[in-house]
């Protein structure tokens, strides 16, 4: 049975309900707005750590897998291997560092101890390691000559430690198994020189036994031994979310860190930084995102996929949705039982350092002249000139709270192109939300493509254009925006430069 209120209180409790809608909407909305701008100022001001500024200038590294697996033919060693095994013919670093260096990588992470244990170092934990191995008659040392090679080439060392190792016995154990990961840690960080990333998987299998690891212990080693050194998949550097070599089109190094311990972020997200992700009480952090692919479908050497190698245009499509998305590559590269990057995979790393030098070697706006519709404080040392002058420590800027902003480029002169670059000055932060690229065709402008993030880096791709006039408008940023770097660029057709590029052989 339903009881019903007289008229003249319902009447009253209307007008009750009206008037608090009312006042609460009137009264709530300016603190909603304090709270919002509070947000957007506090993720527009979030900064990257000067080794995570240099880490992401890195661009495009490579990941090295290379252990028992190699020999038999698996991806998950289960740690009973023999290490007789592990005998590389022909093995040699230089011509890893040469493989890529030619496709304009700028660092090699090595997997030194991968899940079965085998470690490619002479380690004095354990006997399961290339010192009983027949290779270099047990005195080989693969991460030394790596560090040698890398040293000598100009490239820098990166080194992936297990956790989880089915090899060896005391895994389980929670404090022996603890030490003795700090310990191998320790001889890696302390033998080999500098080294400027440090890579922890989190992978685990299902039969792997229960223990916890002591991951701050891990950091605050690395922080002693190599503070240079990026955290991967802990303080410094997120895993991108998938393995394919995609990361997110709109790809924001500032997240909220939830008050998870590090590495517990779920990068698999959607979305991890657009204001719709973020809310006013979180604990935002500069977490950008490093992208993990294989050459080949495997991260290990399998005699059956030599012919599986991506192609030269699946890789230009990770390069552009990796690098060109505010990310890092990591393109992992399998040496063969001979200990050498295969034949068809150098072919293809060729292939792909000469498309990405025709396409960047010149950038056809430099020397531009450029107008700002905004520009800080009036103040040259945030004009528009910054864009085009070469120097990534000048920038151009708006003043604050001006979001929206275009900008004009006169080229000189009519110039084809088919690439544009973005590059925001991150060390103050990351801002831009949306922008549009145009072209001026004598009877107006004209949308050439459009994107949303920028971050340190943001590549575009379209059809062949030609102009005199460009112009970039910023439709939408946090706080204001800012540029160190806009580049146009044209990729001449790639049979074209294949043909250049044997020809030059
Ligand atoms: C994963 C590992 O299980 C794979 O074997 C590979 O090392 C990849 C990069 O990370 O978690």
């Amino acid at each position: 049975m339903i009881h019903r209120k007289p008229l003249a209180v319902r009447f009253a409790l209307v007008v009750g309900l009206l008037l608090a809608g009312w006042t609460s909407k009137t009264f709530a909305a300016p603190d909603e707005n304090a709270k919002r701008k509070d947000l957007i100022n506090r993720a527009a001001t979030v900064t990257p750590h000067p080794r995570q500024l240099a880490w992401q200038e890195q661009e495009f590294i490579a990941f090295i897998h290379f252990t028992v697996n190699t020999f038999t033919d698996r991806e998950w060693g289960d740690g009973a291997e023999d290490p007789k095994i592990f005998n590389p013919t022909q093995l040699n670093c230089r011509q890893w560092v040469g493989v890529c260096k030619q496709a304009g990588m700028k660092t090699i992470i090595l997997t030194a101890k991968h899940h079965d244990g085998f470690c490619l170092w002479p380690s004095k934990f354990t006997e399961h390691s290339v010192k009983n191995s027949p290779w270099r008659n047990g005195r080989g040392d693969v991460v030394r000559e790596l560090a040698e090679a890398c040293r000598r080439g100009g490239l820098k060392l990166g080194l992936y430690l297990s956790p989880w190792d089915r090899h060896e016995p005391t895994y389980g154990d929670t404090k022996k198994y603890n030490r003795f990961y700090l310990n191998q840690l320790r001889e890696l960080l302390t033998n080999y020189g500098e080294v400027v990333e440090v890579w922890f998987d989190g992978a685990k299998g299902r039969d792997a036994k229960d223990m916890i690891y002591h991951w701050n212990d891990y950091y605050a080693l690395v922080r002693e031994l190599q503070p240079k050194a990026v955290i991967f998949n802990g303080l410094d550097v997120r895993w991108v979310g998938n393995e394919a070599g995609y990361a997110r089109e709109s790809e924001w190094s500032v997240v909220n860190r939830n008050n998870k311990p590090f590495g517990f972020i779920n990068a698999q997200q959607r979305d991890l930084g657009s204001l719709k992700a973020l809310g006013p009480g979180d604990n935002l952090i500069w977490y950008p995102a490093e992208t993990d692919v294989s050459i080949r479908p495997g991260w290990f050497y399998h005699p059956h996929e030599n012919d599986k190698v991506k192609s030269l245009e699946k890789l230009l499509d990770i390069y552009y949705s990796s690098v060109g998305y505010n990310s890092v590559l990591l393109l992992n590269l399998p040496p063969d039982r001979r200990g050498l990057i295969p034949d068809n995979d150098v072919r293809r790393l060729r292939e792909l350092g000469a498309v990405l030098n025709a396409t960047f070697d010149v950038n056809l706006a430099l020397g531009a002249s450029v107008t700002a519709s905004h520009r800080r404080d009036d103040n040259p040392e945030f004009g528009p000139e910054h864009i085009v002058d070469e120097n990534k420590n000048t920038y151009w800027s708006t003043d604050d709270w001006t979001t929206a902003a275009s900008l004009e480029f006169d080229l000189g002169r009519v110039k084809r192109f088919n690439r544009a670059m973005l590059q925001e000055y991150i060390a103050i932060g990351q801002r831009i939300e949306q922008f549009v690229l145009e072209l001026w065709d004598s009877r107006g402008w004209k949308e050439i493509t459009r994107g949303t993030t920028v971050g340190y880096k943001r590549l575009l791709r379209f059809d062949d254009v030609s102009a005199q006039k460009v112009r970039l408008r910023i439709l939408n940023a946090r706080l204001c925006p800012t540029l160190s770097n806009f580049g146009l660029f044209y990729q001449p057709p790639l049979d074209k430069i294949l043909a250049e590029a044997r020809a030059a052989e």
